[in-house]
């Protein structure tokens, strides 16, 4: 019998850091996969962490902020390869410390109205509509 080769999603957590009319996007590092694109911050949730407590780790470990985590506002999920991410994006508006470049090659804020011309994962990309009207 040929056996199934069991399916593999990787669940990640993303952060809508928000201020005024913009968002705080990073651009993953020159190395690695999606090299160059301009990502929400955050990361893979670990065993025997909530999404809340994960993103809140994450956005210590990239940005250096102490963030208080919002509501769930939406989730997708995509396929890179043979992988499957599920993608659960939440909103933040409250945070303490100056968000710094400390993963990221580079940290910015982008006006909201100017998502469609920025270089997005794939799955991001896919979800703009969704990720404007949670940003509106
Ligand atoms: P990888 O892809 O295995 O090289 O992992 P890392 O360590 O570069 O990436 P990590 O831990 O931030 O995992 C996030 C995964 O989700 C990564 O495969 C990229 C994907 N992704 C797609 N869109 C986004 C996004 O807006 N923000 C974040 N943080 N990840 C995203």
């Amino acid at each position: 019998m040929i056996k199934k080769k069991r399916p593999r999603w990787i669940p990640v957590v993303a952060a809508m850091i928000r201020k005024e009319n913009q968002v705080l996007l990073g651009q993953r590092p020159e190395s690695g996969s999606l090299a160059g694109a301009w990502e929400f911050p955050g990361g893979k949730i670990e065993i025997g962490e909530s999404p809340e407590e994960a993103l809140h780790r994450e956005l210590n470990e990239e940005l250096g902020i102490n963030a208080e985590i919002g509501s769930l506002k939406f989730s997708i999920t995509h396929q890179y390869g043979d992988v499957g991410i599920l993608l659960l994006f939440f909103e933040v508006h409250y945070w303490k410390g100056e968000p710094k470049t400390k993963h990221h090659n580079e940290i910015k804020w982008v006006p909201i109205s100017s998502l469609d011309d920025i270089h997005l994962p794939e799955a991001n990309k896919k979800a703009l509509d969704q990720i404007k009207a949670a940003l509106r």
